[in-house]
């Protein structure tokens, strides 16, 4: 197969309600979407010709989840990763990461093409994403991600409203000033019973370790990334100073940084991000990486759209995700989404099982939110 062309879309998603972390607010989603056309393919499921294949990229609008954001993608993905791609006569998902590994990082960008080609080559082929991937159920459980709220009150009903809904895990954000006070109302709130963990986004430091021992009495199921990125060795620290298991989410970047943190300490858990590791494929090796050393992991969320969901959705069905995502249904996140909703039904999302990542946007959707298009000839 060739890579003939690709278009990107921008869009504006509105969220339901702000998400805000430590570091940020989010109110509207900027997207970058991008829609891959390849030409050669041929398969049981698609006659000899043109494939196309969809990807979302999850690059927020500023650089502070981590280091890339939205306009940073599109233009190294025109200016270094696309011409690269053109150049070559044959490309099929396995081929972009190795193509593009000369480039550093900007692991979002690798992502969306890689997931964009994979699911062309699928769809072509007429095989699932899922079923490429390992997937070994056909529905996964699905936990929430719950923002810094102005005020305890606030919270409590926000969290309410998504038990009443059937999530089976709580994560909530959490920062200095906004930690004991949130997790002990919501921990006595809803009983014992309910699944918490809770997320920093690096907004502590190895000094803070004494405050961060004192939600172990809440009996949580994972501190997530308590520290700054790099900071693998005072997460190694940390993990002995506190009973809580910490879960790494942004100092993951690679099967290699996984394998490295695990031998060091610095997490009993992961977080899988594919758009932060370069994609679904190094996402697969961190989940073996995981699963080689008793290390649980579960699937992370940058509230995606139904196109970035569906195939988060197939990676959080293979058999080493063990604990539930922030993988949950599109009401959550969007009063419309760009493709058919994800609904949660018993706490479950189902994994989409047609050709490729198995959903498309709905063309009057996508239209409504586009904010431009571009083509990018081959
Ligand atoms: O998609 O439900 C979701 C969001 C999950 O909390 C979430 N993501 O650090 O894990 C994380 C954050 C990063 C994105 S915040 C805008
Ligand atoms: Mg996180």
């Amino acid at each position: 197969m060739k890579l003939t062309g690709v278009e990107l879309r921008r869009i504006s998603m509105p969220l339901v309600a702000p998400f805000r972390t430590s570091f940020g607010v989010e109110s509207t989603r900027d997207i970058l979407l991008l829609r891959a056309v390849l030409s050669g393919s041929s398969g049981p499921g698609g006659s000899a010709g043109e494939s196309e294949g969809w990807g979302e990229c999850v690059a927020l609008s500023d650089p502070l989840y981590s280091a890339e954001y939205v306009d940073a993608s599109v233009d190294v993905l025109k200016r270094f990763m696309l011409p690269r791609l053109f150049s070559r006569e044959h490309v099929d998902g396995a081929a972009v990461g190795p193509a593009l590994a000369a480039f550093k990082g900007h692991w979002m960008s690798k992502a969306v093409i890689e997931t964009a080609v994979l699911d062309a080559e699928l769809r072509a082929a007429g095989r699932s994403f899922a079923r490429e991937l390992g997937a070994t159920r056909d529905r996964v459980p699905c936990g929430v991600s719950v923002g810094i709220h102005d005020s305890v009150g606030a919270l409590l009903e926000s969290v309410e409203g998504y038990v009443a809904a059937g999530y089976v895990r709580i994560k909530l954000k959490i920062q200095p000033g906004w930690d004991l006070a949130p997790v002990r109302a919501v921990r006595e709130r809803f009983g014992d019973d309910l699944l918490i963990q809770v997320d920093a986004n690096t907004a502590y430091t190895l000094q803070d370790a004494r405050h961060l021992a004192r939600l172990d009495e809440f009996g949580l199921l994972l501190m997530e990334q308590p520290l700054p990125e790099e900071d693998v060795l005072g997460h190694a620290a940390l993990a002995k100073l506190i009973q809580t298991p910490v879960c790494l989410d942004e100092s993951i970047t690679s099967a290699r940084t996984a394998a490295a943190a695990i031998t060091l300490g610095a997490c009993s858990i992961i977080n899988i991000k594919p758009a932060r590791v370069g994609g679904y494929l190094e996402a697969r090796r961190i989940h073996d990486v995981a699963a080689a050393n008793g290390i649980a992991v579960w699937c992370g969320g940058m509230l995606e759209t139904g196109i970035g969901r569906a195939a988060n959705v197939a990676l959080a069905a293979l058999p080493g995700f063990t604990l539930p995502g922030d993988t949950s249904a599109s009401d959550r996140y969007y009063k419309t989404d760009i493709t058919e909703p994800f609904v949660l039904s018993g706490g479950h999302l189902d994994v989409p099982a047609g050709p490729g990542i198995g959903i498309t946007p709905l063309p009057s959707e996508l239209a409504a939110v586009t904010t431009g298009t571009e083509w990018v000839a081959g």
